[in-house]
C-alpha cells in the first residue's frame, strides 16, 4: 500500500473480496472509486481535448447515423490522465493481482453517442487469436484491461456486461478469429455448454455503474456492451482504458511510448514503459 503520493482514487488498494472477485469471476467492479475532484478534473480534461470538442460539437448533425469517437493509442493526456497510468492505487492493484512484473501496453479513448449500436461479446487476449510459437507461449500470461467510466452508465444504456467465470474457459478453436464461430461461442457459453469446465454456471451479468467508476478485467473474460438508446438522458458516455500486460513480447496493440513520457519518467514509471512495441511481423521474425 503506497501513501507516498496523492491518489486520484478513494481507496489505497484492493480488498480480499476484490482479489477473490478477480480470480474467481475474472473482473472487479469499483463503483464511484475516483474522488469527486479527480472525476471532475478528468472529465474536464477529456472534454477539453480539441478532437473531442469538435466531435461533441457536430453530434447533433450526426444524429441520423451516430458514430463513436475512438482513438488508440490515447497519447494526448493532460496531467490527470497522465497520473492515472501509475497512480498508487493502480500500481497496488496490478501488483496484488498479477505480481510485480508488468508493463504498460496501450490505451484508448472512446466517446459513445446516443443511438450507437452494441459491441458483441468478445475477449481481448490477442495471443489467443494467433498460433505463432510466441503467441502460444504467451497465452497464459496476464493481460488486464482497466476500464474507466467517468460519467458512468445505467442498465440498458451503453452498459458493460460480462460473463463471470468465462476467463476460466480454455482457448478453443471456437473462440478463435473466425468471426462466425467467435459470435456463436458466447451463446454456447450462456447455454451452459461449458459450465462443467468452469466449475460454475456461466451466466450474463449486466452492470450498472455511477459516474467515477472503473472495472478491472482479466481480458480473457467475455464481455460486451449494450446499445445507447436514442433518447438516453446522457448525451454521450465517456470511456477510457489503460491496458497492462505481464512482462514479455508485444501484444497486438502494444504502443510506442512517446519519447517525452520516457524522458520525464522516474525509475518506477520508466520500468512500465521499457518494453518492445508491436510492429508488423514482430511475432514471426
Ligand atoms: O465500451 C466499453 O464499455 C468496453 C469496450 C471494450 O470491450 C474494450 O475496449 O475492450
Ligand atoms: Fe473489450
Amino acid at each position: 500500500m503506497t501513501t507516498d503520493r496523492d491518489s486520484l482514487f478513494r481507496i489505497p488498494g484492493p480488498s480480499k473480496a476484490d482479489l477473490d472477485s478477480f480470480h474467481d469471476d475474472g473482473y472487479i467492479a469499483f463503483p464511484n472509486v475516483f474522488t469527486d475532484h479527480a472525476r471532475e478534473c478528468l472529465i474536464r480534461e477529456i472534454e477539453g481535448l480539441g478532437q473531442v470538442r469538435e466531435y461533441v460539437d457536430q453530434l447533433k448533425d450526426l444524429a441520423e447515423d451516430p458514430k463513436a469517437y475512438f482513438i488508440r493509442p490515447w497519447n494526448e493526456r493532460g496531467p490527470y490522465g497522465d497520473r492515472l497510468i501509475d497512480d498508487p492505487f493502480i500500481t497496488a492493484l496490478l501488483t496484488a493481482t498479477i505480481g510485480p512484473d508488468f508493463h504498460f501496453c496501450h490505451s484508448a479513448l472512446n466517446v459513445a453517442p446516443r443511438g450507437i449500436g452494441p459491441l458483441r461479446y468478445h475477449q481481448d487476449h490477442h495471443h489467443w487469436k494467433h498460433e505463432n510459437p510466441v503467441n502460444l507461449a504467451e497465452r497464459d500470461k496476464y493481460y488486464v484491461q482497466i476500464l474507466y467510466y467517468l460519467n458512468g452508465f445505467t442498465l440498458g444504456d451503453r452498459n458493460l456486461k460480462v460473463i463471470p467465470g468465462s476467463h476460466l474457459i480454455a482457448p478453443t478453436e471456437d473462440a478463435s478469429p473466425n468471426r462466425q464461430a467467435a459470435d456463436a461461442f458466447p451463446l454456447r457459453l450462456l447455454a451452459g455448454e461449458f459450465d462443467a469446465q468452469a466449475g460454475r454456471p456461466l451466466r450474463e451479468k449486466r452492470l450498472e455503474l455511477p459516474p467515477g467508476s472503473m472495472v478491472y478485467i482479466n481480458a480473457r473474460i467475455y464481455h460486451g456492451v449494450e446499445p445507447k438508446p436514442i433518447d438516453s438522458p446522457q448525451p454521450y458516455r465517456i470511456f477510457n482504458i489503460d491496458i497492462f500486460k505481464e512482462a514479455g513480447p508485444p501484444h497486438r496493440h502494444t504502443q510506442e511510448i512517446p519519447a517525452d513520457w520516457i524522458s520525464n519518467a522516474g525509475p518506477a514509471r520508466r520500468k512500465l514503459f521499457m518494453r518492445e512495441a508491436y510492429t508488423e511481423g514482430c511475432w514471426t521474425h
